[in-house]
């Protein structure tokens, strides 16, 4: 039987977003830790399976895919899940969404936590954390207005809120604060709340 092989590390926003569909999909997978912090993504073995040298990758019956945000969408349709939902305008929406996600949502807040949770205090750019903070507020600012009239990012609960669930909720890792985004704050326990739901940590 196939075994998705997923390679993974526990501290990972990106790898959890797969894990958390895969939990809720309730497929079995082979967790195979790749350690950033030891530069294992930067060997030649890794090097052939993902020439950008980042995880998340999925390993699926010898599809190898790279991307978190393109591997929810894979599994999705692979295992006939409606975590992507059949109307084309929710998929269209689901879209938009995941696109958001990654170029306005993760590269401020997920860097911001990068820097404060794991760089060292003299290799901390203030200047570019004070940026990331500007413009993942701008980010934030948006989505709580969004979720004001809606309980998730579609119609349904969908990929668009896993892609979207970690980096903001471990946005205080950054230093970003949530206490003022309410409509967020609800949105996190709704999700936290679906079935099969598993914590990033
Ligand atoms: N756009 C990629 C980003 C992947 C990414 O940045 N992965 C991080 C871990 S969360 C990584 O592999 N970092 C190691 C490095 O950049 O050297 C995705 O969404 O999968």
């Amino acid at each position: 039987m196939n075994i998705i092989k997923l390679y993974d590390h526990e501290l990972s926003g990106n790898c959890y977003k797969v894990r958390l569909l895969l939990s809720q999909l309730s497929l079995d997978f082979e967790s195979i830790k790749i350690d950033v912090f030891k530069g294992e993504n930067k060997k030649d073995f890794f090097k052939e399976i993902n020439p950008a040298m980042k995880i998340p990758v999925i390993n699926d019956d010898g599809l190898i895919l790279n991307e978190s945000n393109a591997i929810l969408l894979y599994l999705c349709d692979k295992y006939k899940s409606k975590l992507v939902s059949n109307s084309i305008e929710s998929r269209a929406k689901i879209y938009s969404w995941l696109i958001y996600n990654k170029t306005s949502v993760d590269p401020f807040l997920a860097k911001a936590r990068a820097i404060k949770k794991f760089y060292p205090d003299d290799k901390q750019d203030l200047n570019e954390l004070k940026y990331l903070k500007i413009e993942g507020i701008k980010s934030l600012n948006l989505i709580d207005n969004y979720l004001k009239t809606s309980n998730f990012f579609s119609s349904e609960y969908s990929v668009a809120d896993i892609a979207m669930y970690p980096y903001i909720k471990l946005s205080y890792e950054g230093e970003i604060f949530l206490d003022e985004y309410e409509n967020i704050l609800k949105w996190i326990e709704r999700v936290e709340n679906t079935d099969k739901f598993k914590p990033i940590y």
